[in-house]
């Protein structure tokens, strides 16, 4: 599919190791520490589809696909899929080709999109550099298509970013020679190959910093479809450019001004709002980011905050912000799990219960997103600002007069109290009828689009008209 395509997307990230069993199981063990294959496969993705579907997602993004190090490594099995070892076999553990196959047709089934994971910058080798046996792998099967060896050491030196190799002794990950002719054009028939085979809608691109950018753009047309890239820095300015060379990157510049905002709470909501007119104005297209505030990297919000305040106006901030949103699996269930081990939690042992309060939320807000596009295609390009904010709230509008949704978040979370805040600005005319979201409580506009929100226990309000939601089932609407 094409980024014009994905730019209306909702996508929820699964490992696939740790989503779903063949068996259905919700009680299979699953200890984060262990680095141990847990079970999750193709097959059991398909089974609960509904699950995802339902929460009114449009697309997923699984886990690395080929084949990974077969053995235990001193930091577990490679049960993540980023130690790829032969990119034309699939990793055994999740399943055979036709089970790949048949996941990708049942997502098309429903009108879905499949996207996967892929690395291109490194291999992996169970052991320290000097003990590579290059022709374990495939087809870069020799010393010839790797950047010699060097870890990396400073991650402000470009040079050394791209050409030195990520891991340690334990597990290296062979950098690439990305720059070599007969790489390039290797991994560009590799990927022309992958997408076709499994009829792949979209790819998550793994490390793009670490490999030259001249690389991408190629590859990107190689791919022939919609390409988002992980290049893992806050800052804008640095990150931004990498979406000349690909359709889009992982919004790591809205992700910091988030969680900031939202985990501490002296912080105010000033980063938040100049981090949207940040990445405004240095992304190509703001609207293709993927928008995210957990991933299988970073602490999840429930490691850094136990109110459900504050994670459920994380989730209102991923879908209600511009770009396409992406959810972590585990999110809607409050996973609590902090660094790289420990966030990478089985979903099944939550026995995927859709009255979970975040669930339910997750919903919502993905229904009303989707009922905004539906309105209005433009609800996509109109980019979020700030119409209101103090020091512990703020109040964001997206969409046209007639189409938009204002969301007010604060950072004071459970013991903020209740109160009833003004919010001007709104473009809505005065005696416009509209609805909360989550609540349902009703409203009407007051004089100069003046809106009352009340605010109660830190929870996010996610305000739209009554007329905008009106046939998308939203509160009986
Ligand atoms: C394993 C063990 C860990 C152990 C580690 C050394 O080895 O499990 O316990 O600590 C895969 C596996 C991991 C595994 C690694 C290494 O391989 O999933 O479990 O860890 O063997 C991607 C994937 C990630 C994957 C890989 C490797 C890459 O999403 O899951 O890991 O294929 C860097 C890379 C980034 C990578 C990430 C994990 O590491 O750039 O591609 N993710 C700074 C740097 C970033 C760096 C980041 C984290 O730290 O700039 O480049 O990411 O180390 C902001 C700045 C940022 C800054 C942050 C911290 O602060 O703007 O630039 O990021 O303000």
């Amino acid at each position: 599919a094409t980024p014009d395509q994905w730019r209306s997307r909702s996508i929820y990230q699964v490992l696939t190791d740790r989503f779903a069993r063949t068996d259905g199981s919700t009680s299979a063990t699953c200890n984060t520490g262990d680095g141990n294959y847990c079970g999750g496969t193709y097959r059991g993705i398909i089974k609960k589809l509904d699950y995802i579907q339902n929460m009114g997602f449009s697309a997923i993004w699984i886990s690395p696909i080929t084949y990974n190090i077969p053995d235990r490594t001193p930091y577990g099995m490679a049960w993540h899929g980023y130690w790829q070892q032969d990119l034309y076999k699939l990793n055994p553990n999740f399943g055979t080709a036709d089970d790949l196959k048949a996941l990708s047709k049942a997502l098309h089934d429903r009108g879905m999109y499949l996207m996967v994971d892929i690395v291109v910058n490194h291999n992996g080798w169970n052991g320290a550099a000097s003990t590579v046996n290059y022709a374990k792998m495939q087809p870069f099967n020799d010393a010839k298509y790797y950047h010699p060896f060097c870890d990396i050491t400073n991650y402000d030196n470009q040079g050394n970013v791209e050409s030195c190799w990520l891991g340690d002794s334990k597990v290296e990950l062979p950098d690439l020679n990305t720059e070599d002719s007969a790489v390039v054009s290797m991994y560009q028939s590799w990927i022309k190959g992958l997408v076709g085979n499994y009829s792949i809608d979209g790819l998550r691109i793994d490390t793009v910093k670490h490999v030259a950018k001249s690389f991408w753009k190629p590859f990107n047309q190689a791919a022939g479809v919609f390409s988002t890239g992980e290049v893992y820095h806050g800052d804008p300015a640095y990150t931004c450019p990498y979406q000349q060379s690909l359709d889009s990157v992982l919004n790591f510049p809205l992700y910091y001004p988030i969680i900031d905002f939202l985990t501490k709470s002296s912080t105010n909501p000033s980063r938040l709002i100049s981090g949207l007119s940040a990445i405004n104005s240095a992304c190509k297209d703001p609207t293709l980011l993927g928008t995210f505030t957990e991933n299988h990297d970073l602490p999840r919000i429930g490691s850094m905050t136990s109110s459900t305040a504050l994670a459920k106006s994380a989730i209102a901030l991923t879908i209600l912000l511009d770009g396409i949103p992406i959810i972590y699996a585990g999110q809607e269930q409050h996973y609590a799990g902090g660094n790289d081990p420990s966030n990478r939690e089985a979903t099944w042992l939550s026995g995927y219960n859709t009255g979970a309060d975040l669930y339910k939320a997750t919903a919502v807000l993905n229904k009303l997103r989707n009922q905004a596009i539906k309105k209005d295609s433009g609800y996509l390009k109109y980019m979020a600002w700030s119409i209101w904010n103090d020091s512990h709230t703020v109040a964001l509008r997206k969409g046209f007069d007639g189409n938009q949704i204002i969301t007010v978040v604060t950072n004071l979370g459970e013991s903020g109290g209740s109160w009833t805040q003004s919010v001007g600005n709104t473009g809505w005319a005065s005696g416009t009828q509209v609805v909360e979201v989550l609540t349902c409580a009703k409203g009407t506009v007051g004089a100069n689009g003046v809106l009352s929100v009340e605010m109660k226990g830190g929870m996010p309000s996610v305000w739209t008209s009554v007329g905008m939601a009106g046939g998308s089932g939203i509160c009986g609407l």
